[in-house]
């Protein structure tokens, strides 16, 4: 086997958005454009030489064949050894720990995460660093940067590597070590969670539950964790197989996509808890009986149940949440006398905070959950968080949260997505709102006066790095919000992420559907933003 240069030219757009490079399928089987992107991101890491990758996907369509392409590529540009899950399996958080705890160099994570899967689907590739968590800003603009005058690529000329058989095998002169993507990360949760008092209440059914794993990444996972670990019974798990198509589904745990799971923790025998995770098992959606919480609520829960866990058990040093995420966190945090963090959308504005240790626990509003355990967010992580606060507390998920209302407030929140809208209009949406919400600041807008409105920019307070445009705010003198931004995920069009807040302090008024309890910051936000206007939708196209 010997090291090939191939001649390539670049590809226009090979832009990392707020969770690696995603592109339709069809644009990943380009000849050559993996191939470009994977020596971008090779040619701008500094000091990898002998070092260790780790490797692997949420087993999407097309993930097989990449990893053979990243593995002879990653032989032929000076990697030692590879680590690489068994079949090109790592969920995103296993991967986080994989890397962590063997101390390699980096990671290579094949996902699209909650984006469709299969030929007509969609395809990623993020890059984690050292410390397991998304590369930063300037690594990702630095891959775009080396992915705009590239020339030739690396490649060893051959040599495949069985994927499916544990051990390690030679390649060119580099090692691959074949992992088992699920045995480091089930051994992380046990020494974060009260497994034994888990065990007690879900292997005796006393405690009912139901995990959809969408056919993505952690059927796997959750076997071993839930069923094996925990005593849970088989039929606990449902679409626990991993399919390249995801059974042709969305696999985003949300109450539009995950519609089987929540059709049972709605109906007659519904169990005391449900879950799903998404594509590469870093989301987590929590539902009890008939009751959906909100991944902001969830945080804020969380964040105020913590000590009772015993990973936590010494108290969090603080709370972070992005922020479009609602300020129900930050209240608990303010109890509790920790600071809480607002940071930009994405995972990978987190990192700086765990690693200095000014936060323990983070969240997003987008079904995102974690702690300083790994450096993503963990979709199987949470759903244990929760039962260990389940088993510690003996009440039900609806009490639990009813609770927290009462005692610190509610935060209404909602989501509203316009999917695939015209770019342009949704781009001339946020310019129009950049230039005219901070001449808001002081109008009354229906019921609501308008203290402040600006485009978010974030100082990052380990590094004093500082990002800009992050999405369009409007915050009200009551406390209420109302957030724009474009998407950075999607592959086709803009989506135009509408997000709406506010609080209510009045136990009466708690119980309310958040729908109704935000029509008037709906409205305000279609007049604001003319969204009927300049995208021609008049309604979203998701509610979360
Ligand atoms: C979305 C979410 C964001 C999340 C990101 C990656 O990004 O809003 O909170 O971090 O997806 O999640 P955007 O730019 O489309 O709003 V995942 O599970 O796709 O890795
Ligand atoms: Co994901």
């Amino acid at each position: 086997m010997t090291v090939q240069v191939i001649a390539t030219k670049p590809f226009e757009g090979q832009i990392p958005g707020t969770s690696g490079l995603r592109k339709q399928v069809s644009v990943f089987k380009k000849p050559h454009y993996l191939e470009n992107f994977v020596q971008s991101i090779f040619d701008s890491l500094r000091g990898k030489d002998g070092k260790t990758l780790v490797l692997g996907g949420d087993g999407r369509y097309h993930n097989a064949e990449a990893i053979q392409v990243i593995l002879r590529m990653a032989a032929a540009n000076g990697f030692a050894k590879v680590m690489v899950g068994q079949n090109g399996i790592l969920s995103t958080p296993a991967a986080s720990c994989v890397i962590r705890k063997h101390k390699a160099f980096g990671g290579i994570i094949l996902s699209a995460s909650h984006n469709p899967g299969g030929p007509d689907g969609d395809f990623g590739i993020k890059y984690n660093t050292t410390n397991g968590g998304p590369a930063p800003e300037h690594m990702t603009k630095a891959f775009h940067v080396r992915s705009t005058e590239i020339d030739s690529y690396r490649i060893l000329d051959g040599g495949s590597v069985d994927l499916g058989t544990l051990g390690t095998s030679q390649l060119g002169g580099m090692a691959v070590d074949v992992v088992d993507p699920v045995a480091d990360y089930a051994e992380l949760m046990e020494s974060l969670f009260d497994f034994p008092r888990i065990r007690e209440l879900v292997s005796g059914g006393k405690l009912t539950l139901c995990f959809d794993a969408m056919h993505a990444v952690t059927g796997p996972y959750a076997r071993d964790i839930l069923v094996n670990r925990l005593g849970a019974p088989e039929s606990a798990l449902l679409n626990a197989t991993p399919l390249p198509d995801f059974g042709g589904g969305h696999p985003d745990p949300n109450l539009a996509h995950a519609q089987e799971l929540v059709a049972i923790m709605q109906g007659p025998d519904a169990p005391d808890f449900g879950a799903a995770s998404d594509g590469d098992g870093d989301r987590n959606m929590i539902l009890g009986r008939d009751f959906f919480v909100t991944p902001s609520d969830s945080l804020a829960v969380l964040a105020a149940n913590a000590s009772l866990i015993p990973g936590y058990k010494d108290g969090i040093a603080g709370v972070a949440r992005s922020m479009p995420t609602s300020m129900a966190a930050d209240r608990v945090a303010a109890e509790l006398g920790v600071p809480c963090f607002e940071t930009p959308t994405g995972w990978k504005f987190f990192g700086n905070l765990l690693d200095a240790g000014k936060a323990t626990l983070c969240g997003e509003e987008s079904f995102g959950t974690s702690s300083g355990h790994v450096r993503e967010k963990d979709g199987l992580w949470a759903v244990l968080m929760w039962l260990n606060v389940l088993a510690a507390r003996g009440e039900s998920v609806a009490d639990i949260v009813r609770a927290h209302w009462r005692r610190f407030g509610r935060n209404y929140y909602s989501r509203h997505d316009y999917e695939e809208i015209d770019s342009q209009a949704g781009a001339d949406l946020i310019q129009n709102l950049r230039d005219t919400v901070p001449g808001l600041a002081g109008k009354m807008l229906g019921a609501y006066r308008v203290r402040a409105g600006d485009d978010f920019t974030y100082r990052d307070p380990v590094d004093d790095t500082r990002s800009h445009n992050q999405g369009i705010r409007v915050l009200f003198e009551d406390g209420s919000r109302i957030v724009f931004r474009l998407s950075g995920t999607g592959t086709k069009g803009a989506t135009l992420r509408v997000y709406l807040e506010r609080f209510e302090s009045d136990p009466t008024k708690q119980d309310m559907d958040p729908q109704d309890a935000l029509a008037d910051l709906i409205a305000i936000a279609e007049e604001v933003a003319q969204i009927r206007e300049r995208t021609g939708r008049d309604a979203p196209t998701v509610i979360t």
